[in-house]
């Protein structure tokens, strides 16, 4: 049986990107598991007090799969789910790509891949100097570890030993034209990121538990969670597909989509 909460963010995503006829439902659907476990498990954020002093941070790097954030930040209680039918349309609220001015709850704008870590890192610093335990957690995607930003902050943060940032890696091994290992390969990604001075845990990113230990483990330094994922999982047609990086779903795809999802309930 699935968990109705997370069925209830992939309807958004499926209903946002097919209203507002745009892309990245592939993307957001990857990561759904791990926004889930994040938001309703390990993070402490508070919805009515959403600039909380000591809150945890979290920074969705790969700012094209916004309509992920949006829909698990209205689940939980940031802002009202009507909001949602503002997305991506004129005289719209919520933009393509992730605006922190544009709803609460949302820490960074991003969408120019590559610089969530760094920022990310920055909050990390920033919280050991205050004396503040908030932690700081940055999904990126696997296409966007082609960056060389990113490793620029990997090396600072283990330099640093920052034991209070994150790393998850949303390795679905798909990016926008192509599969991530054929265009540059990082298929070691746990290997490359362990060389790099961090502590390494490997899950299934569609594995709640998996995820749920994984963010509960020990680490010394900073950890990274190499998740491994499916693009558009949840949905068969969608899953694991290249083409679902820029399409949208039109009315007939949006209804299977909707029916396969409530048979796992
Ligand atoms: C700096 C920068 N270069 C290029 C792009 C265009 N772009 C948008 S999505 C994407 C692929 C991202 O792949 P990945 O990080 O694996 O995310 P996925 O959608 O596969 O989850 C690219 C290259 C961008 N947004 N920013």
């Amino acid at each position: 049986m699935s968990n109705e909460t997370i069925v209830n963010i992939k309807k958004s995503i499926l209903h946002m990107t097919h209203y507002s006829k745009s892309s990245h439902v592939g993307t957001a659907l990857s990561i759904v598991d791990i926004l889930y476990t994040l938001y309703f498990k390990i993070m402490n954020v508070d919805p009515s007090t959403p600039k909380m002093q000591n809150r945890d941070k979290f920074i969705l790097s790969k700012g094209h799969g916004s309509v992920a954030l949006y829909a698990t930040l209205a689940e939980k209680g940031f802002f009202n789910k009507e909001i949602l039918d503002k997305y991506y349309v004129d005289h719209g609220i919520l933009p393509g790509h992730l605006d922190m001015e544009a709803a609460p709850g949302i820490e960074l704008s991003t969408g120019s891949l590559g610089h969530g870590l760094s920022v990310g890192v920055g909050m990390a610093i920033a919280n050991k100097v205050d004396k503040n335990d908030g932690k700081v957690y940055v999904v990126l995607g696997d296409g966007e570890c082609n960056e060389g930003s990113v490793w620029e902050a990997v090396m600072l943060a283990a330099t640093l030993k920052l034991n209070n940032v994150t790393a998850i890696i949303d390795y679905n091994k798909l990016q926008g034209f192509g599969r991530t290992n054929e265009i540059i390969n990082q298929e070691n990604m746990a290997e490359r990121w362990k060389a790099f001075g961090w502590n390494v845990v490997e899950v299934d990113g569609h594995n709640l538990q998996q995820l749920e230990d994984a963010f509960y483990s020990e680490n010394e330094g900073p950890k990274a969670i190499i998740a491994h994922t499916i693009k558009g999982s949840g949905v068969s047609f969608m899953a694991d597909r290249l083409d679902w990086h820029y399409r949208s779903p039109n009315e007939e795809q949006l209804l299977a989509a909707i029916k396969e999802l409530d048979g796992t309930l």
